[in-house]
């Protein structure tokens, strides 16, 4: 698998989904700094939102063969702006997360965010039903 690096705002679902790639089980443990879990580095919500840790995301990046970009379906505003995906040396991917508790209207909006950041593909997902994973899989084989 590809070493990929997790973005994106806080709750938006990135360690459900490491947990999902990984086939662990499902458990809620708040992420509280950058680390690396097999080919997966997760990275805290708080990184994105707050200005000052940027850097560290860029940082991160240099480690990683992609970056996925996530963004909520059921977060209705744009947590990156647009080309945001300029910022990192490896090309982006775009992950729509929660497809399962969302509308299609609030799906293909978060997917259209992500588009607009730079992501070259958008995948979408839910790491609770597995609703879209395999074909995430399939992509970062
Ligand atoms: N319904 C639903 N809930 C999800 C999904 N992914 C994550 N969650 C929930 O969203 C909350 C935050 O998830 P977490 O992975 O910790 O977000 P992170 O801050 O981006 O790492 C948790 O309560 C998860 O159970 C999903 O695909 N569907
Ligand atoms: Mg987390």
């Amino acid at each position: 698998m590809t070493v990929i690096l997790l973005v994106g705002g806080v709750g938006c679902g990135k360690t459900t989904l490491l947990q999902r790639l990984h086939g662990d089980e499902l458990s809620y443990s708040k992420t509280q700094t950058i680390h690396t879990e097999g080919k997966v580095i997760d990275t805290p919500g708080e990184y994105l939102e707050m200005p000052w840790f940027k850097h560290s995301l860029r940082m991160a990046s240099f480690d990683a063969e992609l970056v996925v970009l996530l963004a909520s379906a059921t977060v209705s505003e744009a947590k990156f702006p647009p080309g945001f995906t300029t910022f990192f040396m490896p090309p982006s991917i775009g992950v729509v997360t929660k497809v399962d508790i969302a509308e299609p209207g609030q799906i293909s909006l978060a997917g259209d965010y992500l588009r607009l950041a730079g992501a070259l593909e958008v995948f979408e997902v839910s790491a609770i039903t597995g609703q879209g994973i395999a074909a995430l899989e399939e992509r970062l084989l």
